[in-house]
This record gives C-alpha cells, structure tokens and sequence, in this order.
C-alpha cells in the first residue's frame, strides 16, 4: 500500500458520508480509462461495501470512444441519481471539469468528497478533499481501498483498475516498482488481448472525418525546441488534439465554434509534459483567462476551455501565449 494513513482515511471518510444515502458518482469532462475503471469500482464498494442506497456514475460533456467501450465492455452505464444527498467526484482535478454539472454540483449545499490524485488546488476549497497526489492514477487510489477492505478483486474489477493505472502511467511508462506490483496482480485475472485495444478504438465515420478535416487544416509553429500544431473543427476536438500529438507535435490547439462560445482543446506530448514546465490546465488557462470571458481547466498535459471570442481571436491569443510562456518566438513552419 502506497499510504496507508491516506487510505484510511478515505475509507473513514466514506463510512462517515455514504451509509443509507444516495450518492451521485461524476468524473471529469470526456472521462478516460482511469476516471471510469476507478467509478466502476466505487460504485460497487458504494452499494456493497459502505451501503448507499444507491450510486449512479455521469460523465460531464461527450464521452471520449475510448470511455464508451470500456463502460460497454463492463455492462457499466451512466445513471443520474435524482435528488442526490452526497456527491462524488472521481479523478477531477478541479470543479471546471464537472463541465455541466459544475453549477447543479456545487449548487447543491450537499456534501461533495473528491478522490483525486491531481494537485490539490484552491478552488477545492468547499471540496472534502481525498487527494495524495503520490498516487499515479485514482485507480490506484481505489487499488488500495479495496486491499484495505480485504475484498477479494474479480475479473471485472482487475480490468477496470488495471486499465486506469496502465492509462494514467502512459503504459506504465512513467510508473515505478509499486505500480508495476500492483499492475502485475491486477494481470493475473486479465486476458490482456481482450481488453488493452479498448484504449484505441477505431471510432465511427464522424470521428474519423473529423481527425482528418483536422489534419488537412492544420498549420504549425516552431517555439524554440517545441512544435505546435493549430487546426479548428466543430467537433470531436480532443480526439483531433491526440491525433496532431501522435503525428508529432509537442502541443496541439484545436478550437471550433459551440453556439457564441469558442471551445479550445489543448494537448501536450508527453516530453512537453515532461520538460517544457508548462502546464497547459493552468498556465495555458490562466493565460487565456486573463484575455477572454469563459472559464476552463485541465492538467498538466490536457486543457479544454470555453472563451466567448471568436475562434482566430482564440486560436492567435493561444500561439501568443504558448510563446510567452515558453519564452520563446512562434514561427510559423514554411510549406
Ligand atoms: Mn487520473
């Protein structure tokens, strides 16, 4: 166990808030692996182990494909809970990420318990906030709570935690000895064929025209060591920003109109995340912030935001202040 003091914690805390209520269960915009193999998993230590009379898991905003096929591939679907007594937020960083139900959520008067493993940040403040950021996903968070309850972890259980950690450690890439003993049990029940192409399903049509619109209108800038890739389309715009990061770029930007609002995905590789000391959920945000109406957030390495400004207005200010940050010119790649 990573820590054991914080584990208890969060199971004291759960005991506290969740016996005989209703329990909203949220993750962050989109959803990935790990926001929905850690959900799955509390919603059935919810029920079962810390007897809410029921627990219901929503995603704010489209589910990224990735999410859909995971929460098939479980029987695990989406379900609002009316009039909920306590709220639980799974693997969101900050409460922009709630999208949508941000408003309803911290609205509500009602106890709201995050479990995270994002640096904690100010805004949390009216949050019960379960998060050690020495965990590398929030399924290995919820790895631990069910080794502290002694509960026996079945099939559905490894896949669901095994593909949050194996997501959120880029393949473990970025994971260390604990991680890799706990991926190693989590293996024992998981025929790893059936279950790791989920991470890259090959979508429908829509998504796919989508990624290569995307492409053909893409432009790029040089920032010193860092390629930035820009492009706009109306929808499907984080799979668009993953695509542009896999075809090598450092950052991606992508913006598209939603009604008045532009929205703006950003993406960051792996090394940016790793080396540029820029996070684009806060300091690409505050920067935009700063510039535009709207509101946004994300981590280290992923950022939405809606601003109310047009998309050039957006996208330029985007470029602009990626080269302040980096302290370094854009320039723009010639044909
Ligand atoms: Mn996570």
């Amino acid at each position: 166990m990573r820590d054991h003091s914080f584990i208890s914690e969060v199971h004291k805390t759960l005991q506290h808030h969740i016996r005989g209520r209703r329990v909203q269960v949220l993750s962050h915009w989109g959803g990935d692996a790990d926001s929905v193999g850690s959900a799955y998993v509390m919603c059935r230590l919810l029920t079962q182990n810390y007897e809410a009379t029921e627990a219901g898991f929503l995603i704010p905003e489209e589910s990224a494909l990735h999410v859909k096929a995971i929460m098939q591939h479980l029987r695990f679907e989406e379900k609002p809970v009316e009039t909920p007594d306590v709220y639980l937020l799974v693997d969101v960083g900050s409460p922009h990420l709630l999208g949508e139900y941000k408003d309803n959520v911290y609205g509500s008067g009602k106890p709201i318990i995050s479990i995270d493993h994002h640096v904690k940040t100010v805004e949390n403040s009216e949050t019960i906030a379960l998060v050690s950021p020495k965990y590398l996903a929030t399924a290995e968070i919820v790895y631990d709570l069910v080794e502290y309850l002694n509960l026996v972890i079945d099939k559905e259980m490894a896949e669901a935690l095994f593909l949050g950690i194996y997501y959120d450690t880029v393949r473990l890439s970025i994971g260390d000895e604990e991680v890799a003993s706990k991926a190693s049990k989590l293996l024992q029940k998981i025929n790893p064929y059936s279950v790791l192409g989920m991470l890259e399903p090959r979508g429908d049509d829509a998504e796919r025209i989508a990624r290569l619109k995307g492409l053909r209108r893409a432009t790029f800038y040089r920032l010193g060591d860092w390629f930035v890739a820009v492009s706009r389309v109306n929808s499907y715009l984080s799979s668009v920003a993953r695509t542009l990061v896999n075809a090598g770029a450092h950052v991606a930007l992508v913006a598209g109109e939603k009604g008045e609002h532009t929205i703006l995905a950003a993406r960051g590789s792996y090394d940016f995340q790793k080396f540029s000391g820029i996070g684009l959920g806060n300091d690409l945000v505050s920067y935009l912030l700063r510039r535009f109406e709207g509101d946004g957030g994300g981590h280290v390495g992923a950022a939405r935001l809606r601003l109310k400004a047009p998309v050039e207005k957006v996208i330029e200010e985007a470029v602009k202040g990626l080269s302040m940050l980096l302290s370094t010119p854009a320039v723009e790649l010639a044909e």
